[in-house]
């Protein structure tokens, strides 16, 4: 690479262990140029691209989340670690029936809450007693995290683990390095001895130790260790490479940005200087909540961009452990696929929670719901009716002329994120006595983006972009009717 062109003000930096020791965790960004004009913020918004790793993440779209440990067996959400072990007991369980569940629901990987806020740890780990080897499961010599990856690993889908940073056992907790220690510990246990991780998912809950002391972590080094360990693992949440949605309802948004202003306040921070400024500032765009994360005129004033793809999280029952007194509350298959539509269908994945029971199984109940899903989006997208229309591309504008007149409810659009994300605005018209009526609009589009509407007649669609970063790649693109009515 030409010098010149490495202190171009648009180049992409692509900073890792070799270049930069400091900047360990390979974060991908775009510099923003002091003062950029609105015009400047575009050109360079349209050059943030996603990893590798983010791209294979992306790809997968539906995968599940198991919260399951010490909880399962008190009733509990969060418990402070005073649980004996010895109640962690389930009779039945079989791993296989959790991961055959996941698969024939369509699902492309699942995560493990290997260890929750309470610390109790599902594997036999050597940084605490305070784990399945005190339990009464398979005599104290079960690992949980073992059986689900063999699990996975013969059903084919991918396996992440989520391990809670906040401890609420572990008596190092608070003692800031000392507690350091102990997490990159169990981290090396998990990321080394059970075969490929997509996905290490930090949550953001913190709180105090059992000694009330506040820990302050280490994000630099466990990032780095990830990486190392575990070079394909994108990082979620409390990271780097997947961001928090902003609930936990199952709620997506439009616009739904995967390129996000950086975050924090100088160009020094962002080149390493200051390491907690990084981590701090740079990840958890502080606004997560916010109805737009990403348009113009909220890039205005940043100094790097980053490519940061949402993902949403969200429980089948209203808690995220199993509680026998939710079993008539897990969500029907109309909900889940209203969620379906606004996670999946609004460029986010969806981490959808199942929680096994104390048998050690997933109640009938939830698989109920999760294979009427499967059902319902096989219905609707097995058949895509734009396969049988002429399509016609222009520069801003895709037109289906069917051969007869048609029905259907459902249009699917991709982008080739590949080469970054640009429609800002797009409308979905028919043709009818001799004009182009409105149906639908929609923002963003982004890896995939689906659009509901009432069920419509027509002989010509036609996709029109209103506004776009650059001229938009649509590399998908489909027109369905879903019989959801
Ligand atoms: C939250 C946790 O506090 C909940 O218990 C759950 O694990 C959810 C996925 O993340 O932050």
């Amino acid at each position: 690479m030409r010098l010149s062109l490495i202190l171009s003000k648009y180049i992409l930096f692509f900073f890792s262990i070799f270049f930069l020791p400091t900047f360990v965790y390979s974060q991908q960004f775009v510099a923003v140029p002091e003062g950029a004009t609105d015009e400047e913020l575009i050109q360079a918004a349209i050059r943030v691209k996603p990893s590798d790793r983010q791209m294979a993440w992306q790809e997968m779209e539906y995968y599940g989340f198991i919260h399951f440990g010490i909880n399962t067996f008190t009733g509990q959400e969060w418990s402070d670690g005073t649980n004996s072990p010895r109640l962690f007991n389930p009779t039945d369980l079989d791993a296989g029936q959790w991961v055959k569940t996941f698969k024939n629901a369509g699902m492309k990987g699942l995560i493990l809450t290997a260890k929750h806020h309470d610390g109790f740890c599902l594997w036999p780990t050597r940084t605490t007693n305070y784990s399945v080897k005190q339990s009464p499961w398979r005599n104290g010599n079960g690992d949980l995290v073992r059986e689900v990856a063999d699990a996975c690993r013969r059903e084919g889908i991918k396996m992440g683990i989520y391990i809670s940073p906040w401890d609420r056992n572990h008596p190092t907790y608070g003692d800031s390095p000392a507690y350091n220690k102990v997490f990159m510990n169990q981290l090396t246990e998990l990321l080394t001895n059970y075969g490929e991780l997509f996905e290490v998912w930090f949550d953001g809950a913190n709180g105090e130790g059992p000694n009330g002391k506040v820990q302050q972590y280490d994000w630099e080094s466990y990032y780095t260790l990830i990486r190392r360990l575990q070079p394909n693992a994108v990082i979620a949440v409390m990271g780097p490479d997947v961001r928090w949605v902003g609930n936990e309802a199952g709620k997506g948004r439009d616009p739904e940005w995967s390129v996000l202003p950086i975050g924090v306040a100088s160009q020094k921070s962002i080149a390493g200087d200051s390491q907690q400024e990084v981590s701090n500032g740079m990840f958890i765009p502080r606004n997560a909540k916010g109805d737009d994360l990403g348009s113009r005129h909220l890039l205005r004033g940043t100094n790097a961009l980053i490519w940061y793809p949402s993902e949403v999280d969200t429980s089948i029952r209203p808690g995220w452990f199993y509680h026998a007194e939710q079993d008539n509350q897990v969500k029907t298959p109309e909900k889940l696929l209203d969620i379906y539509y606004s996670s999946i269908g609004m460029n986010s994945s969806l981490l959808l929670n199942v929680p096994p029971d104390k048998r050690g199984l997933i109640h009938e109940n939830d698989i109920k719901s999760l294979m009427m899903l499967s059902e319902q989006l096989n219905k609707t997208f097995s058949i895509n009716l734009a396969d049988k229309a002429r399509i016609e591309k222009k520069n801003s504008t895709i037109e289906f002329h069917f051969q007869h007149k048609t029905s259907f409810d459902r249009l699917m659009l991709q982008e080739n994120i590949r080469n970054g994300q640009r429609v800002e605005h797009f409308v979905v018209e028919i043709y009818r006595k001799g004009q182009w009526i409105q149906i639908a609009q929609g923002k963003t589009v982004g890896y995939k983006r689906i659009v509901c509407f009432p069920v419509t007649r027509a002989r010509k669609v036609r996709i029109r972009f209103l506004s776009y970063r650059a001229l938009p790649e649509i590399t998908k693109s489909g027109i369905y009717l879903s019989n959801d009515h």
